[in-house]
């Protein structure tokens, strides 16, 4: 997977290509991360890339020549990549898009936006898709084109280190991941579940299914709307009520 960024803080987003997980994706060539800075592509002495509304109101908006500038010589760079627009106008990113860029294998160049927002010519002549990380407004795009490298990046196979797995990640099967746990067995009083010192390894798979039910049911019950119950889930969780009603006799 190839990332081009357009900035005006490169500094902002090379920090972040160079470190962790997405460094060492670079570092071993599973990934690209490129930083285009759109101050580059100014024509003035000045390197002016924003201008006052036409209309008039407070702020600045970014002009056009520039833009369109550092997006063709992305292009020309990559040209089977898909350009996205970091709005809060866009479509939401969420996990299946995700899944979705680090399987088209398709380039992304990433636009991020300052000041009031970008010419509206720009929208229509050179951008694909517009994309929104949440309902919410930020001072600019660079944070959501690293909140979507980031999600995007860790799915790339190897990327992850080989023993990990994103398949069972929250929101892969639509629930939430479950609970962890690590040493020691008992901390402040509270001991570990038991079945996970079993060692056997199919009642620790169904412990872990339960716990990703439970939490799923408790903080986001919405996601039962959007996937339905299997067949096993429905098992774990009648057994579940079971537990309930023993515990509410007692
Ligand atoms: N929300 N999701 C977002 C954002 C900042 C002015 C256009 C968001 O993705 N990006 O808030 N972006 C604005 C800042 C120019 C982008």
């Amino acid at each position: 997977m190839d990332f081009t960024v357009l900035t005006l803080f490169p500094e902002l987003v090379n920090a972040f290509f160079a470190h962790g997980m997405i460094g060492r994706g670079i570092e071993s060539k599973l990934i690209t991360g490129d930083c285009i800075n759109i101050r580059d592509f100014s024509m003035d002495r000045h390197k002016t890339v924003d201008d006052r509304p036409y209309g008039g109101s407070s702020g600045m908006v970014m002009k056009p020549e520039p833009l369109q500038s550092a997006v063709l010589c992305a292009k020309s760079r990559m040209p089977e990549s898909k350009v996205v627009l970091l709005t809060p106008q866009g479509n939401r990113f969420n996990q299946e898009k995700a899944l979705d860029f680090a399987t088209k294998k398709q380039g992304l160049i990433l636009i991020c936006g300052r000041y009031e927002g970008i010419d509206e010519r720009v929208y229509t002549l050179l951008v694909d898709e517009e994309i929104s990380i949440g309902d919410y407004v930020m001072t600019g795009g660079e944070l959501g084109a690293m909140v979507m490298m980031d999600a995007i990046a860790r799915l790339i196979p190897g990327v992850l280190g080989s023993s990990e797995s994103f398949l069972s990640d929250s929101f892969m099967d639509g629930r939430l991941e479950h609970a962890h746990y690590t040493r020691p067995e008992e901390f402040d009083g509270q001991k570990i579940p038991d079945v996970l010192l079993s060692g056997n390894h199919e009642k620790i798979r169904l412990w872990r299914k339960k716990s990703s039910l439970q939490r799923t049911f408790l903080k986001r019950p919405d996601l039962f709307e959007k996937t339905a119950l299997t067949a096993e889930e429905k098992k774990i969780i009648r057994q579940w009520c079971r537990e309930l009603e023993t515990l509410a006799r007692e």
